[in-house]
């Protein structure tokens, strides 16, 4: 069963070409757009220095792109994003296929800087805008029979090399369950530092979960389904062993082929030591009730 993908994730830990010197400018830019700190941790919260945009642009895991690294800011350009729109469906009150903006018409946008930490152990830190998931929830109604929320990503195979090659299978699915997906730091992010959501971030709206590995934050999203069982996701199906349906950032719980009790920050320039992994990425205060008497060696 633990059948390992020829692509399959690694701690590739090379520090990409593409680093940033002038951070002083850009931390200017962050700090004038007035960024609000989002609920998580407020002793942590102090020390959030978010990534640059550049930085948060150009090292990307977008394997319909590609697997490198650079390869979605590269490849991501020809994906079209507009029109858009999203299918509903499931034990939903409105199902249907919202255009976006119908989609997020009326809800209030949020800005909310989250430390964002991939399973292959680097991390950033990532000034999103966008809505919480919970109000769009809300507003197509989840019947009470549903457990989980499952994602989609759009299949453009003409633009997609990584969907071209069959580097992974496609389209990307991802789940959670539904206290997961009403937590109110879950949110679908329309866009970053206040400019739209570049194509290789997962324009024009992906998932954010900050306490789980990025892999579960899925992009560019076309189909929300509302469920009984749990939701197939992509990673989970590839290697069962190595990534859970749960996918929690826990330091104490190891990946089978490396330590995640610490961390490389993106960005951190050539002398950068490591970081401490926080449980649940830092946000063990706000999230960790919804575990409560769980094994999460068993539910990783
Ligand atoms: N559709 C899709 N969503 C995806 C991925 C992907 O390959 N395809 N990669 C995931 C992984 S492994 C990570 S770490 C994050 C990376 O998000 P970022 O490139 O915006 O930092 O996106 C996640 N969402
Ligand atoms: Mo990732």
């Amino acid at each position: 069963m633990a059948y390992r993908w020829k692509n399959d994730l690694t701690q590739a830990d090379v520090t990409p070409k593409s680093m940033f010197l002038n951070r002083r400018q850009l931390m200017g830019g962050a700090a004038g757009l007035g960024l609000a700190a989002a609920a998580g941790g407020a002793r942590a919260q102090g020390a959030l220095e978010p990534n640059t945009l550049e930085e948060i642009r150009t090292y990307n895991n977008f394997y319909e792109f590609g697997t490198g690294k650079e390869d979605p800011a590269r490849n991501a350009g020809g994906m079209v994003i507009d029109p858009w729109s999203i299918t509903v469906d499931g034990l939903v009150d409105n199902p249907g296929e919202y255009s976006l903006a119908s989609l997020l018409d009326g809800l209030t946008e949020e800005e909310r800087i989250y430390r964002f930490r991939c399973v292959e152990a680097w991390s950033m830190v990532v000034p999103w805008n966008g809505f919480e998931l919970a109000d769009i929830l809300a507003k197509v109604g989840v019947k009470p029979e549903a457990k989980y929320v499952a994602f989609e990503t759009t299949v453009q195979p003409d633009v997609m090399i990584g969907v071209q090659r069959r580097v992974i299978p496609f389209p990307y699915v991802e789940g959670l369950r539904l206290d997961e997906a009403m937590h109110p730091l879950t949110m679908l992010a329309t866009g970053i530092y206040g400019e739209p959501m570049a194509k290789q971030n997962g324009a024009p709206i992906r998932l954010v979960v900050p306490w789980k590995y990025g892999f579960k934050s899925i992009k560019s999203i076309v189909r929300i389904s509302l469920m009984e069982e749990e939701p197939p996701a992509s990673w989970n199906i590839i290697n069962p062993r190595e990534y859970g349906f749960y996918s929690n950032v826990n330091p104490t719980v190891d990946h089978p082929r490396w330590s995640q009790a610490s961390e490389r920050k993106i960005g951190g320039g050539l002398f950068a030591t490591r970081q401490d992994t926080l449980m649940f990425n830092g946000y063990e205060a706000e999230v960790a009730s919804l575990y409560e008497g769980m094994d999460l060696n068993e539910f990783y």
